[in-house]
């Protein structure tokens, strides 16, 4: 029998109140009702986060009919089954309670056979205040347990709370305590039995692999079933036999040497679909087959932290993941897409869920398994200590084991990590600080029900224990040990140090590091009135929620670069030295590979427009970090850094499979452009290696005063089959100590064939030429890049949506580069010369 599905259109009102009701979706949270149905202000724009709290502190009732038919209510079990219960919630069915729920990351299951009657029944949920039960849970510890304050949580005690922990406010994200039902909500009737999961093992032999299909069925009664397990195409038919309870069927199918799944980058992501029938219950998934393996082999330095795929070291290139919406009902498949595309034309091949968020929604896996992304995947615990007694524990562990086994089967998934933080959380509180024994006792007891739950739900993966972390067992300071486990490098933002922080660390796998900036000029603009437009009023000081942040960005400024002139070049030139800082980090680190096999930047996204450390603003737009990223995370690139001993090394770096044959051409350049020397380098690099072309004293290049030349590399050739090629700069001095020339940039937009492209010219130099196409969707194929005389640039553009006309694109264009964000009167950022 077909389940009934309960998602659709719902009623909320106030549990204790005598408010009408408005509508809502479910899956859907109540703030996004509340917006749609105008009862509060949206919170995104100015400072109505400030407004629109209340919410928080009330219970709220959910209500629906529905109709169940004589067959349906023939039928000898009936169970109401909900995933991503938002969080506390005392779920009634015809004015008989059914149960409750305390844990967002659980599937819950009741027994509604005896309450449902023919034809029409009432569901009814009560959304109890989290806000108020975290802080009443609070009140009855037996001694502190400290959560995550300061610039994170607004609201003490959701450590006690098994929700989403940035709900309550993040260093980047608005406290919004949204309650609801994210997942899916239906009955499931049973007349012979009820398929919970279907886990899949891939056993290599050699390249041959057999899949071994685990199905976990309740059955009413013994007696034999059909069973279909069917694997593109290829049928297993027989009939099992059931037990009355529960029974795992195993079925092993042996598939040959099948297509290999690759993570982006290095092969295709091909996927089979397996559909698995047990009486009448169906279950489908998509596998992908692949081997990973985790390195950790001691070496001269520490101990490699390197993922292995399918018998190939992998350097990992990403970014951080965060829920792409503060309010859950925001998120379709549609912008999550969007989102992962973007990672993966930035040249990435790895993203971590990180364990302040939540566990995502299927859409999200099914698209990296697409894609070819990896997942680095936190439990959902961060930055906090956190309780460890047996009814929170068992809580845990039900969570795990259920989203283990509804995961495990996506091949993107590399390895499970037991949470963000929460070893270096023991250092970061008085209480902790004081009885480090206490906590870290419970910190090993939660870790270990988290480590036993992965071996027991999906023994095909690693269980890290933390991140960062120097290896199991291993309680060395990771924010600094770089010899060996996964490091968080802050030094550069929290610790205030320069960018060249970062050339003091070789990273065995950076998981994060980043630096902050300002939303764009556009995205501002959905959230900032003109009179607020100024980085120390109210709404924009709202819009930065990491104490210090505006002072450290401003503090940076002046240690690199010319001050910007007014507000919109302010946030321009915080994204500028947000992608170089960045840049600066990563192509370091590459250049250490295979020492270092992995960095991923904090942040990828913004759950909503806010000051932060994400290269993508929020609605999908792309910061002018992520377009570097695009180019630093390039298969082949070229590289120059300068020691603080003065020596400038230039070095080519190749993450692929194969060999690069290619020329690096360095000019050495006077500010007007001409080119003073050319060094020309042969760079033969073998797959997954880097090579150091050329290292020369500073003076040697740029004579007598550093800020009068620059480098200006390209590097050009093949890898493989495939034409490569990577452009750079590098600057002897910081930037404000240049006196850059006038460049005199223009751009002109053609639209051919019904392509578009901007064809970008510079009289000068012209460094980092962004063109914002404000108002259109859509992106340039690359941005914020140098300009040399002689060397006009065409970009295409790719829009999102309809495509704009070139006139409409040209009138849209925002032009700016670095020397006209601190000069934009004395001659305009660009010349925009008319459609052809
Ligand atoms: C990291 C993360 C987050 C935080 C970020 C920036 O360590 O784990 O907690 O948002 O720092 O401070």
């Amino acid at each position: 029998m077909t389940d009934l599905s309960l998602a659709g259109a719902w009623t909320l009102s106030q549990a204790d109140a005598a408010d009408a009701a408005v509508p809502m979706r479910i899956p859907g949270d109540i703030y996004g009702a509340l917006i749609d149905a105008k009862r509060i202000a949206d919170p995104y724009w100015g400072r109505n986060e400030l407004e629109v709290q209340w919410v928080r502190e009330v219970d709220w009732l959910i209500e629906r009919r529905f109709t169940v038919d004589a067959a349906q209510l023939a039928s000898p079990e009936a169970w109401l089954t909900a995933d991503e219960v938002d969080t506390l919630a005392d779920i009634t069915v015809n004015g008989h309670a059914v149960g409750s729920a305390d844990n967002q990351h659980r599937r819950w299951r009741w027994d509604v056979k005896p309450l449902l009657v023919a034809g029409e029944n009432r569901i009814a949920i009560r959304l109890r205040s989290a806000a108020k039960e975290a802080a009443a849970r609070g009140a009855r510890l037996p001694y502190p347990i400290p959560w995550s304050g300061g610039s994170n949580n607004q609201l003490p005690h959701l450590n006690l709370l098994r929700k989403t922990a940035c709900h309550a406010g993040w260093d980047w994200g608005i406290c919004l305590m949204v309650a609801g039902i994210y997942g899916g909500i239906a009955i499931e009737f049973v007349d012979r039995a009820r398929l919970d999961y279907v886990t899949t093992e891939q056993r290599w032999d050699g390249a041959s692999c057999t899949l071994v299909v685990r199905v976990e069925v309740q059955a009413r009664a013994g007696g034999a079933v059909p069973l279909l397990v069917e694997l593109d195409g290829k049928r297993v038919e027989r009939s099992a036999e059931l037990r009355a309870g529960a029974n795992t069927l195993t079925v092993e199918l042996p598939v040959g040497e099948p297509r290999l799944w690759w993570p982006a980058g290095h092969g295709a992501q091909p996927l089979s679909s397996l559909t698995v029938r047990v009486a009448d219950r169906v279950a489908t998934k998509r596998i992908g087959f692949r081997r990973i393996e985790l390195i950790n082999e001691a070496d001269e330095r520490g101990v490699s932290m390197t993922f292995r795929v399918n018998g190939r070291d992998i350097f990992c290139k990403g970014a951080n993941w965060i829920p792409a919406d503060a309010m859950p009902s925001r998120e379709t498949r549609e912008r999550i897409a969007d989102l992962l595309d973007s990672a993966v034309a930035a040249n990435m091949n790895m993203l971590r869920v990180w364990g302040g968020g939540r566990f995502e929604t299927d859409a999200f896996y099914e698209l990296c398994d697409e894609k070819g992304l990896l997942l680095w995947h936190d439990m959902m615990f961060a930055c906090a200590l956190y309780p460890a007694d047996p009814a929170f524990l068992a809580n845990v562990r039900e969570e795990v084991l259920h989203q283990a086994k509804r995961l495990r089967d996506h091949a993107s998934i590399a390895l499970w990590c037991g949470d963000n933080e929460c070893v270096g959380a023991l250092n970061w509180y008085p209480e902790s600080k004081a009885n480090r024994d206490r906590y870290l006792l419970n910190w090993s007891k939660l870790n270990d029900t988290l480590g036993a739950a992965v071996a027991e739900a999906d023994p095909t993966r690693v269980f890290w224990p933390s991140s960062p972390c120097s290896g199991p067992g291993d309680f060395s300071d990771a924010w600094h040990d770089d010899s060996k486990g996964d490091m968080h490098y802050w030094d550069v933002w929290h610790g205030g140090k320069s960018m060249d922080a970062y050339f003091s660390v070789r990273p065995r796998f950076c998981s994060e590091f980043g630096y902050q900036s300002f939303p764009s000029f556009e995205v501002a603009s959905t959230f900032c009135p003109p009179d607020q437009r100024n980085i120390t009023a109210p709404v924009m000081e709202l819009h930065q929620k990491n104490s210090g942040g505006n002072g450290k960005i401003n503090d940076m400024f002046g240690r690199n670069f010319r001050m910007p002139d007014g507000f919109r070049n302010t946030l321009w030139l915080s994204q500028l030295q947000q992608a170089l800082i960045i840049k600066t980090g990563v192509e370091y680190w590459r250049h250490h590979m295979p020492i270092c096999m992995g960095t991923l930047y904090w942040q990828l996204n913004d759950n909503w427009p806010v000051a932060s450390w994400s290269s993508l603003e929020f609605g999908g737009r792309w910061k002018q970090l992520h377009h570097h990223a695009r180019r630093f995370y390039q298969p082949a690139i070229v590289t120059a850094f300068q020691t603080r001993e003065g020596v400038v090394e230039i070095w080519a770096v190749n993450d692929s499979a194969h060999a690069l044959e290619a020329t690096v051409r360095a000019v050495v350049a006077d500010l007007d452009g001409a080119q003073v020397e050319l060094i020309e380098l042969p760079a033969r690099v073998p797959a997954g290696r880097s090579v150091q072309l050329a290292a020369y004293p500073v003076e040697r290049l740029a004579g007598a005063r550093r800020e009068s030349r620059f480098l200006w590399m390209t590097l050009a050739g093949t890898l493989g089959a495939d034409r490569v090629e990577h452009r750079n700069e590098h600057l002897f001095t910081e930037h404000k100590r240049y006196d850059f020339a006038e460049p005199e940039v223009s751009v002109r937009i053609d639209a051919v064939g019904g392509a578009l492209t901007a064809t970008v010219t510079a009289r000068k130099p012209a460094f980092f030429v962004t063109l914002e196409p404000e108002g259109i969707a859509g992106e340039f194929v690359d941005n914020s890049f140098t300009v040399m005389p002689g060397e006009p640039r065409r970009v295409a553009f790719t829009a999102k949506g309809a495509a704009p006309t070139a006139d409409a694109l040209r009138q849209a264009l925002h032009v700016t580069h670095l020397r006209a964000s601190y000069q934009p009167a004395q001659a305009g950022a660009a010349r925009i010369e008319a459609a052809r």
